[in-house]
Formats: C-alpha cells, structure tokens, sequence
C-alpha cells in the first residue's frame, strides 16, 4: 500500500523527509493514485459478484481473441479523408455519382440498440475500430453514437458518451463517423432550444461526428431545421435528412402516408438544406415494390443521394435493399451479420455477397466482412442477459408498426411489468393506441407516447373502444398528454378529435421549461469539456447524476473487462484490470462470507496479491 511504501522508504527511516519527499517520488503518489482506483473498481466487482444483477458468466473466452490479425501497414484513406477533400457538397455529389453502392454500418449503434438494448460498451466497441478501419476502408460510414446510446451510456453503463466518441474516432480515423439526432429533441425525449441544438452539433463535430442523420418523429421538417442549420454552418460535417417511411405506400386505401406524401416532405428536406437524403424506415415496412417506386422518384425529382435505412423485423428486408439498389438507391444501412437481423439490420455480408460482380458491387471484400463476424459473435455471447427474447423474424410488425429497437425494448419493458405473457395483447393495444392517437409516424419519442397508452392500457385491461369514446375518465401518462397539447409538434394527419379534445380537458399540461438560464448559456459556449458536462445535465439530468455518482463510487467502469463488469469476480480465476497503459491490477476472490445480521456479505479479495476484505450489502 501508499503507507506501507512511505514507511518502507529509506530516506524516510533515515528522517530525510523534506516537503519535496513525493514529489521526488511520482511513483509513490502513481501507485496510490492507482490502489484508489483499483479499491473503486474492486467495490463494483464485489458488488456483481454477490448481487448477479446479470446472472451467471456462461462465456469464458475473450471476444478480442476472435479480432482479426492485422498486418501492421496503416489503413487506406477513406470516405473521411473523401469528405475533407471535397467538403459536404463535393463529399454528396460524388457519392451520387458512383456506381458502387456505399454501405454503412450500423454494427457500433443501431445494432445493438434493436438487439441488445444498447447495452454493447465502449470498450467493445474501440477494440473493433482498428481491424474495420484495415479491413474495411471503402465504407460510406459506421454509425456510432446518437439514438440511444448517449442516455444508455450514462444511465445504465456508468460512462461519458463523450468519451465515447472521442475514443471511436482515434479508433477508426479514416471512416466518416454517422450519428443519429432526433432534430429539437437532439437524443433525448423532448425539445431543447436551439442554443442546446447548436452547441450539441458544435461539440459532436469537433469531438468526431462526420455524418448527422436528422429526422423528426412526425416528419415536421420545422422541427428539425435548427440541427440542419447547425450542421451546415460546421462547414465540414455533412447533413442527412430523413424522412421516416411508415404504412404501405402502395396500398390503394392509404389516404395519408402515400408517395404524394412523401414526396412533398422530402422537397421541404431539400429546402432545408440537406446534403443527402435519408428513408428511414425504423419499423422494416418498407417492401421492395414500394422501395423501387420511392427511390426513383426521389431520384427523378432532386440530385441528391438516396440512403436507406431499413430493420429486418419480418425477415425480407434484403430483398427491399435489392430492389432500391435496382432502382439507383445511393446508399444502404446493413449491421454485421452477427448482429444483423430480426429488429436489426440485414446482414452487411449478405449485401456484400448479393452486389459482388455486378456493377453495383460495394467494393467491400466479402472475406474482410466476414472476418469480423466471429467477434461480433463472441461480443453479442456475453451481453446475451439483454437479448430481446425475439426469437426470428415477426410479421406481425405490418399490423403493429412497432420500431425495430422499441420492439425488443418493450418486450423488456412487459417482462418488468408482468405482461410478458401477454405480449400480443400489447401489440395490438399499440396498434388500437395508434389509431386513437390518430395514425402517427412512429419514432422516438412518438413511439414513446403510444408504446406508454398501450402498456398503460394493457396494466387497466381497458377497452380501447371506451378509452376513445371517454379518455377523461382515464389517468393517462404525461408522454401522451404533453404530445396530445403540442408538445412534439403537430402530427402529419392532424389532431384526432374529438379524442384529443376530452382528453385534455380539465388536465394541467405541465408546460417544461425550455429557457437555458443565464449560466447555462455561458457555459454552453465554455472549453469543450465544461459544454460536454452541460449537455450531458441538460439533456440527461437524473441519468448525469447517477453517471457522477458510478465515478465517486467506483471510478472509471470503462476500463473493466465486460465479462467481469456484467457477471463479477470468478473464484480461481486471475482477473486482470488495466488502469490505464502499462498499468495493470490483477483481482481475485477468495471467498464469499455468510451475510451478517444486517445483510452484509464481505466478499474477501485479493487486489495484486493483497487481501482485500469489502463488505457488500446483499440485495439478491
Ligand atoms: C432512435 O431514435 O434512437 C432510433 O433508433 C429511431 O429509429
Ligand atoms: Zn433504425
């Protein structure tokens, strides 16, 4: 220990102890610096190890021994040293003018954000920078952060998704870095001013982004004007604008989400401002006759590139993918096939395979692809306490419309409430509770607001019928009253009435404070890392203070293996922690006592061969 080296010091026996004694020593304060840590540290692993918050460790082997080996020549310049060159303008015509089809993947966000319940760690995802960026320099772009991940990161994964981003980007410097933004409401749930817009788009950009896909839950091109804006005065990162594709376009009885539609929102996203056009479709209903009829036309009618996006719910998404490719599509969304799939992206091995030796192949090498398979494989393993419980693909998502990461996600969220039996029930409820709501594109946080009545709904065992005839005799979640009084904007088939009507009667709409105070303001045009915290408070503010309270409590999770961050410490086996370069602690557990009268177990470990009592309440 610190005391232990003093005490063992020879100038210190001697009584040569002048005020100059550390720091003559950096060593000595080094390794207390870091018995700290490794004390912080070990306090989290004593604290999985009796809890099993995620139950047992069942994956032994470390996913990074199945990382490709890479020679050691440095990695071809790609897509970001393209968009340096040409600036955004250049960077789009030229990806409108090739043959290739570009590819982005989805792997590092969406991916596991449909799949795992954005769960997959910083870590995890750094270690797959190097051998993508090797292996797979002809990509358009990897889609890395926004979406969930920002909230996740803070909330349940005790880090900075700043952090985050930063060390993706050292990871991985020749692929433009894509993010997804949910116009005002940036990555959060609900509007922020344009000041927050601004500076969150300022600091994603120098801290890493390239790419911002911006759309808006109910397709308000209004709404997502000030991120637009914002984007394009960086000068350098490139604005794609999407619209989110929901229904079936080419039904005869639909009324509103028809081409028509379409059509008319991606002229007000080209007004705005966009450098690419983006389909997002977050639900995978997006059929391949209906993905040939909207890519052409966008095509016709505007210069800019096309880029899909689309879930592979009902298992035939490969097939739309094809059917834009055939139709020029510019650009496709398709995750690593170990993580693709089902609420998740087609499979980027099976486009690769699909497009080889046409004139539409995407350049990528079908074997580079694949050689990352096994460690997404491996990765996927180890989070499996987060997997969804979907089994295959569902076609059911045609009736319900449920998005991609909101379906596994509720699947989570009715297994909490006891209804996981009854996970039909809630589907259809989300499906009445759409039409109540008066057929809304569904997205965050519009999928938030009819996923909250349809849980809610389901717990009353209510009859949707009643609900809309005589919503005022309901309690009703505060998600749908704030949409239902404007909150989110005005939805693309306008109010339903007289539904909304009643329900708002008589209710106080808590209208949220969107003014930035005065200090807020200031500190939001501060040094990058003070504009970082203020974003992270005033977009997540209970999520920062658990985030803050990991630190004091536990120091710096991120450097924590995942296995032994998920499942704790394993008896018998050598658990090794490295603090930072060069810096390594080796962690052991002896034993496990009985609980004392109070619930307190001491889980004796040892930390670099001393022991280690630390006393754990236990909360199984
Ligand atoms: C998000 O907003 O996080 C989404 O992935 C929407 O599809
Ligand atoms: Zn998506």
């Amino acid at each position: 220990s610190f005391l232990q080296a003093v005490l063992d010091d020879a100038d210190f026996i001697a009584g040569n102890v002048a005020t100059s004694f550390i720091d003559e020593r950096p060593e000595l304060l080094k390794a207390r610096v870091s018995a700290d840590r490794g004390t912080k540290l070990l306090t989290w692993l004593a604290e999985v190890t009796v809890n099993k918050p995620n139950g047992e460790l069942t994956v032994h082997s470390d996913p990074a021994a199945k990382l490709p080996e890479l020679d050691d020549a440095a990695a071809r310049p790609g897509s970001r040293q393209r968009l340096q060159e040409l600036g955004p303008e250049g960077f789009a015509k030229a990806l409108r003018a090739q043959d290739a089809v570009a590819v982005t993947d989805t792997t590092f966000r969406d991916a596991h954000q449909s799949l795992l319940a954005t769960r997959v760690r910083t870590r995890d995802l750094v270690a797959a920078g190097p051998a993508v960026s090797k292996l797979l320099p002809e990509l358009l772009s990897v889609e890395a952060w926004g979406g969930a991940t920002y909230d996740v990161a803070l909330r349940f994964l005790g880090e900075d998704p700043w952090n985050r981003l930063s060390a993706l980007r050292k990871a991985l410097p020749n692929v433009c870095l894509q993010m997804l933004l949910r116009g005002r409401n940036t990555v959060g749930y609900t509007p922020y001013p344009e000041e927050v817009t601004v500076a969150f788009v300022n600091e994603a950009a120098a801290t890493g982004i390239d790419i911002f896909r911006i759309f808006d839950a109910l397709n308000d091109v209004n709404q997502m004007a000030p991120a637009i804006r914002a984007v394009r005065k960086t000068g350098t990162a490139v604005a794609e604008v999407a619209l989110c594709y929901t229904a079936d376009m080419l039904d005869p009885d639909e009324t509103l989400y028809t081409l028509d539609y379409y059509l008319e929102l991606a002229q007000k996203i080209v007004d705005a401002g966009a450098h690419i056009l983006a389909i997002k479709d977050m639900a995978g209903l997006l059929r391949p006759a209906a993905a040939a009829r909207l890519v052409t036309a966008l095509r016709e009618r505007f210069d800019l590139p096309v880029h899909l996006h689309t879930h592979d719910t009902a298992g035939g998404q490969l097939a739309t993918l094809l059917a834009a490719v055939d139709a020029g599509v510019d650009a496709v969304d398709v995750a690593s096939a170990s993580l693709a799939g089902t609420t998740s992206q087609p499979s980027a091995s099976a486009l690769v395979a699909a497009l080889a030796h046409t004139p539409r192949d995407t350049g990528l090498s079908l074997a580079n692809v694949c050689a990352l398979e096994p460690y997404w494989e491996a990765v996927r393993r180890v989070y499996a306490p987060f997997e969804s419980g979907l089994p295959g693909p569902t076609g059911r998502v045609y009736q319900h419309e449920i998005p991609g990461g909101q379906l596994s996600n509720l699947r989570q969220q009715a297994m909490a409430l006891g209804l996981g039996e009854r996970f039909e029930a809630i589907e259809d409820m989300y499906t009445a509770a759409d039409r109540i709501l008066g057929r809304l594109v569904k997205v965050t946080p519009s999928s938030k607001v009819v996923g909250d009545l349809a849980l809610h709904l389901v717990g009353l065992n209510a009859d949707p019928a009643d609900f809309n005839e005589n919503p005022q005799k309901y309690d009703i979640p505060d998600s749908v009253i704030g949409f239902l009084s404007g909150e989110l904007g005005d939805p693309p088939g306008g109010w339903p009435e007289p539904f909304r009507t009643k329900a708002l009667q008589g209710r106080t709409v808590k209208v949220r404070d969107v003014e930035l105070s005065a200090e807020d303001s200031a500190a939001l045009k501060s040094d990058s890392r003070t504009v970082q915290q203020t974003l992270n408070r005033l977009l997540f503010a209970g999520p920062t203070k658990d985030y803050q309270k990991s630190v004091e409590t536990y120091g710096n999770l991120s450097v924590l293996d995942t296995r032994d961050y998920l499942f704790g410490l394993q008896r018998g086996a050598e658990h090794e922690i490295e603090l930072e370069k060069g810096v390594r602690l080796i962690a052991s557990l002896e034993a496990v006592s009985e609980p004392d009268e109070k619930g307190m177990r001491t889980v004796m470990c040892t930390l670099n061969g001393q022991s280690r009592p630390v006393m754990v309440r236990d909360r199984s």
